[in-house]
């Protein structure tokens, strides 16, 4: 499937992995860079050096096929991974959880393709009058830190307010929802959740059953008392977090005291009392573990069986 974004990545199918928090490393990227797509390194707050010896091994492991790095703007680490990625010639960056202005003309300057995350159309139009490549147009069925508007009403709604390519993102995880996502105006898809439940994902075991088992009604908004609401897998964590903020038996301060280090304590231990499972609302459509490969020649298949009806 050619689009504008297999063009403008030197990739085979229009697919971009999506940057999770310290779920994205090495070896889930340079699988879906491998299988054709775009593999991404999440930046979240890991120390630079991490990061660095990150970006050097998929470099290896990709041998030549492009790659990116996800730059996490609320990070402490942000501006130095926004050095990083020109000293290590990172060929892409996306950008995710703010304005990526400050970075942009070196970024550009040094021939990285830029590609910020948004979830609202006066963002995409900023991000465009910036200088970016694409934007990934991100709704709310996104796990993680998400905007408040649904991939079916942003995407075609930024489509129409830009020139640039757009990326659909949020909800998306089987060729119905490439298929979707091109009949709305996109040119590519980012997914994350999908990749959750690869065997190449490095998370937890128990991270992985919660996706493969969770329903259509197991996904939960926390944090919206903070300005940064996030999406979760329901756990007995999550729902305590949302009560208490709902009943305001839990304050903001309180709130971010608790959360401190829970999505560590999710890919890393599999922690059901403390951990934050950040997944996307699509999580009850993923009932297998397997390859990068086979997930995305899957879903392309299906989308272009579709698409060609
Ligand atoms: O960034 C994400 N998803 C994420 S980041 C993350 S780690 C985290 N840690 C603690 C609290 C919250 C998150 C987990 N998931 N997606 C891309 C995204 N970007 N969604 C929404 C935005 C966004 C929000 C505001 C982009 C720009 C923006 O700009 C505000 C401004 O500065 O004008």
């Amino acid at each position: 499937m050619n689009t504008k974004i297999t063009e403008l990545l030197g990739i085979k199918y229009p697919i971009i992995q999506g940057g999770m928090a310290w779920v994205a490393e090495s070896t889930l990227a340079s699988a879906v860079s491998n299988a054709g797509g775009l593999g991404l390194i999440a930046g979240g707050s890991a120390p630079i050096d991490y990061l660095r010896e990150q970006i050097r091994k998929t470099k290896e492991a990709v041998n030549g096929k492009p790659f990116g790095v996800n730059v996490m703007l609320m990070s402490p680490n942000a501006e130095d991974l926004a050095k990083l990625v020109i000293e290590e010639e990172v060929p892409v960056v996306t950008t995710g959880a703010g304005n990526p202005g400050k970075y942009m003309d070196a970024w550009k300057e040094a021939g990285i393709k830029v590609i910020p995350v948004i979830p609202s159309v006066a963002l995409a139009k900023r991000m465009e009058r910036a200088g970016a490549d694409a934007v990934v147009a991100e709704g709310t069925e996104s796990g993680g830190h998400i905007g408040e508007n649904t991939t079916m009403c942003l995407v075609p709604q930024v489509v129409d307010a830009l020139e640039i390519p757009v990326i659909a993102a949020g909800g998306i995880a089987d060729g119905r929802g490439i298929a979707a996502s091109i009949m709305l105006g996109a040119e590519g898809v980012q997914v994350g959740t999908r990749f959750l439940a690869a065997d190449e994902c490095q998370i937890h075991s128990t991270y992985k059953e919660l996706v493969v088992k969770a329903k259509d009604t197991d996904s939960i908004v926390t944090g919206r008392t903070t300005g940064h609401p996030c999406r979760n897998i329901k756990t007995k964590f999550s729902k305590k977090l949302a009560s208490g903020e709902k009943d305001g038996s839990i304050t903001p301060d309180e709130f971010e005291e608790i959360t401190l280090g829970s999505l560590r304590k999710a890919v890393q231990d599999g922690n059901l009392e403390e951990g934050s499972f950040l997944c996307g609302a699509i999580a009850g459509m993923i009932t297998e573990i397997k390859p990068c490969k086979d997930i995305i020649e899957e879903m392309f298949s299906q989308a272009e069986n579709l698409l060609n009806k």
